[in-house]
């Protein structure tokens, strides 16, 4: 079966429907898609991991069928829990060795949303949206060429503060602000209650993340022999992900590691342009178990016992 057919059967089979989306720009656009083309029961957001937490929230609402979009981490413990009670479908592009037993899945390269907009439908601007957020304005203009990259962007900040400022809730605020968006440029310009409420977070996290991005010259811990940083952000503020993303480009050529340990459990995001190295494989081997993303871009959550050994392992990794 093509994984047109076979995402649109798991659709149309009927019975309640719920969807599991990551909490990022993409995964939000790609859960705002499907609930474009279908009728969903309850939509629920996740960060990297679908752990217990996120399975219960589910179950709770006693699914048929389980549609997991954009998450990278999938528990197997907890995706064992969702498989007895549903069918489950995951659509992902995240790099993985083997996908869970027994559980379906459509392995896409593409950003999520843009995978769901082929695949199902759905309004552009949104799939736009999710794919600028993924993978940037360079692969976001060869997929939508006729595409207004200046609003895609300012949409996929509004959705990514969500998350960055509240967590889960924050992406449940920015999936309902897109899904009752008319159109981008209502959206963009927060002409609706759900808009402007993201636009207010947009405005905390830029402030955070100016004061953030000028302390790392400050307080970042260079080694320079391993063109290798670590930052604690120290911030009251989820924006490890966030900050690591600006550092890489003002950093090229180094591997920046980014953690918050005034949070509980201890975020940590890592990226690089470097293109001879994958950060899966490389903190999969310095210690980091939650680890999960892509090559140049990972993510997951630690703890200070953990991340003491990875930073020191990963040191000693990088020293020839
Ligand atoms: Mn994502």
């Amino acid at each position: 079966m093509s994984d047109k057919d076979e995402l649109r059967s798991f659709l149309d089979a009927g019975g309640p429907l719920v969807v599991v989306y990551h909490w990022d720009a993409d995964g939000i656009c790609a859960a705002a898609l499907v609930g474009h083309e279908t009728d969903v029961d309850l939509f629920v957001p996740c960060g990297n991991q679908l752990d217990d937490e996120v399975a219960e929230e589910v179950l709770e609402a006693n699914p048929d069928r389980v549609l997991v979009v954009d998450v990278g981490g999938l528990q197997p413990g907890a995706m064992a829990y969702l498989a007895c009670s549903a069918d489950v479908l995951v659509v992902d592009h995240h790099q993985r060795d083997a996908p869970p037993d027994g559980i379906a899945f459509i392995q896409r390269k593409e950003p999520v949303s843009l995978a769901v907009h082929r695949l199902l439908g759905g309004p552009a601007w949104i799939a736009c949206a999710g794919t600028r957020g993924d993978k940037g304005e360079d692969y976001c203009r060869r997929a939508f060429p006729r595409g207004d990259l200046r609003l895609a962007r300012s949409i996929m900040g509004m959705l990514n503060s969500g998350k960055n400022l509240k967590g889960r809730d924050g992406a449940r605020v920015a999936l309902d602000a897109l899904r009752s968006a008319s159109s981008p440029r209502e959206m963009a310009e927060g002409r609706t209650p759900g808009a402007r409420t993201l636009k207010g977070y947009d405005r905390t996290i830029e402030q955070e993340t100016r004061r953030l991005i000028s302390d790392v010259k400050k307080n970042g811990d260079k080694h320079e022999d391993q063109r290798l940083m670590f930052y604690d952000i120290h911030s009251d503020l989820n924006l490890s992900s966030r900050v690591s993303s600006i550092l890489r480009w003002r950093m090229k050529g180094w591997i920046i590691l980014v953690y918050n340990t005034s949070l509980e459990p201890v975020p940590l995001s890592a990226r690089t342009t470097r293109k001879d190295i994958n950060l899966v494989e490389l903190l999969t081997e310095a210690g980091f178990s939650s680890c999960g993303g892509h090559p140049d871009a990972v993510g997951g959550i630690t703890s200070t016992e953990e991340l003491d050994v990875v930073t020191k392992r990963l040191t000693e990794l990088l020293t020839k």
